[in-house]
């Protein structure tokens, strides 16, 4: 058996997801006519309290929309430094939208206004001004760590007085929701679009969304068509996905037990480094230097015991926990684990 940690996108649809899928009600999506994508977009956007809402077939999509939904062509997007928007989107920002990203490094990849406030570039002769504010929530490659509720108030608040808006990628904003115990649509009260994944911790086999208001969704219709996104009969697939929002969530606070218990399994074996305390969410990013083995090497090693866990950089390993890896497998991979670094 395979124990897949390698991303919570790895997990394989439900028998209840197969099922809703083959019997989904579909139309032409591009015409808004599939009564399935109608129904998860209407229910997106009442989870989340905002107009209206898009399904796009991934995050990477949704997160470009929403750059290119606040920006124009020759402005800078403010984002944290590993944000996934900077580093892991082909730079789409620069590639759809013509800007450049202005990155900071923050203490656990969240963000405070202070920061952001001391690199707002207005109008002048030499610089790009500021577009756009990005923040990722959680923040993936920095642990799966949660923003505050009144560091998102606090910046949302600063970025308005300024004339700026803010873009949330929410991939695994349900993941914040349950570390917080608040909603999804407190999180997001002040920030003005929203981006999240159907696909990740939630477990749809594809889909995303973003979320904001009524004129910015029929702008972000055109865009998405523009990137190759208009999905036609897309029901089979928002049939998966209305069942992810609506029972996805309630998974998650098993697969967060299980990170921090696999971290704590880790932290006990010599030569690896990581502070379980600070496992807020689905995601350990572990040190592997002190076992002498380079990430890579160490990935590698366990691939070939039938662990998949991926090197992020030369040091550190990241896992994801979701739910097709229960408890049991979370310890035998740690037991696997154990015995690789011997
Ligand atoms: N993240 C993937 C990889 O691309 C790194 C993963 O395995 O974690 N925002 C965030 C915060 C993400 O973590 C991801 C995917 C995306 C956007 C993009 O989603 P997709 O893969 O659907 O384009």
């Amino acid at each position: 058996m395979i124990i897949d940690l390698r991303s919570d996108t790895v997990t394989k649809p439900t028998p209840e997801m197969r099922r809703a899928m083959s019997e989904a009600d579909v139309g032409d999506d591009v015409y808004g006519e599939d009564p399935t994508v109608n129904l998860l977009e209407r229910r997106a956007a009442e989870i989340f309290g905002k107009e209206a809402a898009l399904f796009v077939p991934t995050g990477t999509m949704a997160n470009t929309i929403g750059v290119k939904l606040h920006t124009a062509h020759g402005q800078e997007v403010i984002c944290e430094s590993r944000s996934h928007v900077l580093n892991y989107e082909l730079a789409m920002m620069a590639w759809f939208s013509g800007c450049v990203a202005r990155p900071i490094c923050a203490d656990g990849g969240i963000l405070s206004w202070r920061q952001i406030r001391d690199v707002i570039r207005p109008l002048g002769p030499h610089w790009a001004p500021t577009g756009l504010i990005e923040i990722e929530n959680t923040s993936n490659m920095t642990g799966g760590t949660v923003y505050p509720l009144e560091t998102i108030a606090g910046i949302c608040a600063g970025a308005h007085d300024c004339g700026l808006k803010v873009h949330m990628d929410g991939a695994r904003i349900f993941n914040a929701a349950v570390y917080l115990g608040a909603s999804v649509r407190e999180i997001v009260a002040d920030v003005d679009t929203v981006a999240f994944c159907l696909s990740k911790a939630l477990g749809a086999p594809v889909g995303s969304m973003i979320v904001g208001t009524d004129e910015q969704m029929r702008r972000g219709r055109l865009y998405r068509k523009r990137l190759g996104g208009g999905m036609r009969q897309a029901g089979v697939l928002a049939a998966a996905g209305l069942i992810a929002l609506e029972e996805g969530p309630c998974k998650l606070a098993a697969d967060h037990a299980n990170a921090r218990f696999m971290a704590e399994a880790l932290a006990k074996i010599p030569g690896i480094s990581v502070d379980p305390a600070k496992v807020q969410t689905n995601i350990v990013i572990f040190n592997v230097s002190g076992t002498g083995l380079a990430a890579s090497e160490f990935s590698a090693r366990l691939k070939a015991k039938n662990v998949l866990m991926n090197a992020v950089n030369a040091t550190q390993v990241r896992l994801v926990t979701h739910y097709d890896v229960d408890r049991q497998a979370s310890a035998q991979a740690a037991r696997i684990i154990a015995e690789a670094v011997q």
